[in-house]
């Protein structure tokens, strides 16, 4: 029998929240999923922008892009405990717990509630959706998954509050838990092996839809040190690229969206299969968008066929994932990329028509062991290669193999306290790198 059920995409609590095309793509991949299995889905955004309760109340509502990035609503809120230390505000990213707690009691006859979770720690904000759940609707079984979840399901499992946890990709085991609690049989299970069986994410729940994200495959053929992927992901799948750009056209013809995100952490590996063809069909249908990939791509990939189809194709932000330009650095990491492939994927990319300020090549910083020489020799090297470096600040995940050394290296507690693993405080500073470097850094950054 249909289910009625809530999907609910938290606040973000921290020092800082920008959103660079930020949706909670596994959530919506979930809430497609469910409705193809009859049941009834619907949606609470607490980061949501356009909020009308929020605009109603709220005199000077958050900047917003026409590329579909901008401000959320936010209110500073006291500082953890454990963060004490730091004079900076800590805030809540979204709507205010008011609106929150009225949107929720609009919702009749609930059967079960699902929570995603982002960045470890951004934890807090995730318990005190939980707690306002609890009080508003204590019976209902509440369930939390995504990244907090599953990278610190031990933790997840003492403080959260959620009845049912979850770790890793979620749509098979979302499958089995309905099974379990409701004796209900799916009617409907995508193959794992192929991505395209997926239904679409449930992104017409979106209140106001400026961008949407897209995913093009799940996993990476890398396995970097300091990347949580494979935790994930454990085998690189990809998607039929025509697939993609029916997907791109059906939402563009639904919603009248043009800009999108893509959330691939491998975009552009396999080019011909799949980057290639769905630029080519993208043009050969003549569809206009503009494409944001905040987050890094390979620049190994870059040739000149591939950086005119994307600059023609409307590419607008492109990042690349560099990291850093010391070579023993490369190689302990996982050798995704070396000197001179940045220097030619620029190149390429110059005479396709970027410009220096739109090439952003992600720099790790603060990394276990890693000193402040070794991140202004890697900027110097990016602007010698005539692009614009943007300094990435390490966040310690549980799992990868920097971890233990992460931990060792750190002076937070950063394995029983997940707030520590906020990339902003540089988690893993030390004599050679501290918040003084990483300032002085920033400055000459920002005077470039
Ligand atoms: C896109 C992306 C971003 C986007 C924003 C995305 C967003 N929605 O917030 C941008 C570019 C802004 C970003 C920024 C950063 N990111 Co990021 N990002 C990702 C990425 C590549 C994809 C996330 C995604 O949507 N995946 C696709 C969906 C389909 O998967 P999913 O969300 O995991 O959902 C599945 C399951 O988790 C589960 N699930 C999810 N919700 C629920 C709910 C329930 C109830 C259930 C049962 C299951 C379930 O089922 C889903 C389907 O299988 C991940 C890596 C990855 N491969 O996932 C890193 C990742 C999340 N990012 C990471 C990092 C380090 C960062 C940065 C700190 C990088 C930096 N140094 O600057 C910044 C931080 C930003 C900030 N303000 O603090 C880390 C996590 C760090 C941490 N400590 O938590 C990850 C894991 C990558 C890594 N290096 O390992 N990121
Ligand atoms: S190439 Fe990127 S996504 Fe792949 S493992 Fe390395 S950091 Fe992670």
């Amino acid at each position: 029998m249909s289910k009625k059920v809530l999907i609910i995409n938290p606040w973000i609590h921290d020092f800082a929240a920008y959103d660079f095309w930020i949706k909670p793509l596994g959530l919506l991949y979930l809430g497609g999923l469910l409705r193809q299995n009859g049941h009834e889905v619907h949606f609470i955004d607490c980061l949501d922008p356009f909020h009308p309760a929020m605009h109603k109340i709220i005199s000077k509502p958050p900047k917003r892009h026409s590329s579909g990035n901008g401000k959320f609503f936010r209110q500073i809120i006291p500082t953890p405990d454990p963060l004490k230390m730091f004079s900076r505000n800590y805030c809540r990213y979204g709507i205010l717990p008011e609106i929150f707690r009225e949107d929720l009691k609009k919702q009749q006859d609930v059967d079960i509630i699902l929570i995603t979770s982002m960045m470890t720690y951004w934890y807090p904000g995730v318990f005190e959706v939980i707690k306002i759940i609890k009080e508003v609707m204590p019976q209902i079984p509440l369930v939390l998954g995504g990244k907090y979840a599953s990278l610190c399901y031990d933790h997840a499992v003492k403080f959260s509050g959620a009845d049912f946890i979850i770790a890793g990709a979620g749509e098979k085991q979302i499958l089995q838990l309905f099974q379990k609690l409701f004796d209900e049989k799916p009617l409907f299970m995508p193959e794992e092996s192929n991505l395209d069986s997926y239904p679409y994410p449930a992104f017409d729940l979106i209140n106001k839809i400026e961008q949407l994200p897209l995913i093009t495959s799940r996993g990476c053929p890398y396995r970097c040190s300091y990347c949580s992927t494979h935790i994930f992901n454990d085998q690189f799948r990809q998607r039929d690229p025509v697939k993609v750009v029916d997907e791109i056209e059906y939402w563009q013809k639904k919603t009248g969206v043009e800009n999108f995100s893509f959330y691939d952490d491998a975009l552009l590996v396999n080019p011909q299969e799949m980057i290639i063809p769905l630029l080519n069909e993208l043009k050969r249908r003549n569809l206009s968008c503009r494409f944001h990939c905040p987050n890094g791509l390979h620049l190994r990939e870059i040739n000149e066929e591939l950086s005119e189809l994307l600059y023609i194709s409307g590419f607008k932000t492109i990042r690349f994932g560099f990291e850093t330009s010391d070579l023993s650095r490369q190689i302990q990491t996982g050798g995704k990329v070396k000197n001179e492939e940045l220097y030619n994927a620029v190149n390429h990319l110059k005479n396709a028509g970027y410009k220096t300020g739109g090439v952003g090549i992600y720099l790790l910083c603060g990394m276990p062991g890693q000193k402040a020489r070794e991140v202004d020799d890697s900027i110097k090297f990016v602007h010698k290669c005539g692009a614009k470096p943007v300094l990435a600040e390490y966040s310690p995940i549980p799992y990868t193999e920097m971890w233990n050394e992460a931990v060792s290296s750190s002076p937070f507690d950063i394995q029983n306290e997940p707030l520590y693993h906020n990339n902003s405080l540089l988690p893993c500073c030390n004599d050679d790198f501290n918040f003084d470097d990483y300032k002085e850094l920033k400055n000459k950054l920002n005077l470039i």
